[in-house]
């Protein structure tokens, strides 16, 4: 796959490739979209042809995730636009389950709030009726973990690198709480609050991150299915995840999730 972007053509399927074996390797590269050329279109091209080589490996996708909804998040990296990854089986961790710090980069986690999707309107529409478009509402812990040397990146980079993603757990699925959109959220590192924030950081109400997925993800083809996961984007910035941290997230009225690092 290529495009011509600058004149040059720039082989996507390799810059995949690159960014697939870092993450497999656990050792961050250099940058790659200003020296490649690739402009946001094209780097989510590139994250399509990552997803490629997850499924050919017999993953799954299994759902998306939002990037940089919340104010937090948009400063501490330095990019300020909304962005979605996809996510696979491979990624999901159980509630309560361990991760190994030492099979990535430099972990990072996060309070999230996640979707468990019914029926969705075309992409182009408005998601309107959240009640139809959402079976269930939990609370979420992601784990990211950029590819790039010192966490650092453009927004055509974080975009080709799958917005970071690398792993994710849920806790217990419940209804949709009255005033979702102004609840409290806590992350904790080994019993101690580490950061505080509100879903209201969330785009205001983290609804409307779901109608950002289903906008921008439909730009590229890509339409959400029922049964699929939506992640909606940390609530506040993320921290690091050391070896033998236990972490926690709390989301006022939905409860908790948790995982512990080897
Ligand atoms: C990009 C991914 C951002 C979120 O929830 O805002 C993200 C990054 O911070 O590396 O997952
Ligand atoms: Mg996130």
């Amino acid at each position: 796959m290529t495009v011509d972007g600058s004149g040059e053509r720039v082989d996507l399927a390799e810059l995949a490739a690159r960014l697939d074996e870092a993450a497999g390797a656990a050792i961050a590269i250099p940058q790659l979209a200003a020296v490649a050329g690739i402009d946001v279109d094209a780097a989510y091209a590139v994250q399509a042809a990552l997803l490629d080589r997850r499924l050919a490996r017999g993953e799954r996708l299994v759902g998306l995730k939002m990037g940089l909804t919340s104010r937090a998040k948009m400063a501490q990296v330095g990019v300020e636009e909304v962005i979605w990854g996809r996510l696979t089986d491979a990624m999901w961790v159980p509630d309560g389950g361990t991760v190994d710090p030492g099979l990535h980069i430099h972990p990072r986690v996060e309070p999230e709030v996640a979707f468990l999707l019914d029926r969705l309107p075309a992409p182009r529409e408005p998601v309107g009726d959240f009640t139809d478009a959402v079976r269930a509402v939990a609370p979420a812990l992601e784990l990211i973990d950029s590819r790039y040397t010192n966490f650092t990146f453009s927004l055509p980079d974080v975009v080709a690198d799958n917005a970071s993603a690398a792993r994710f757990a849920i806790g217990a699925w419940q209804p949709v709480p009255a005033g979702l959109e102004n609840l409290g959220v806590l992350l904790e590192v080994d019993g101690r609050v580490v950061q505080t924030g509100s879903t209201a950081a969330i785009l205001g109400d983290p609804r409307r991150a779901l109608d950002e997925g289903v906008r921008l993800a439909g730009r590229h083809g890509v339409r959400m299915r029922a049964g699929w996961v939506f992640l909606a984007g940390a609530a506040t910035a993320a921290v690091p995840l050391r070896p033998g941290a236990h972490i926690r997230a709390v989301v006022e009225r939905l409860g908790a999730v948790s995982l512990r690092a080897e």
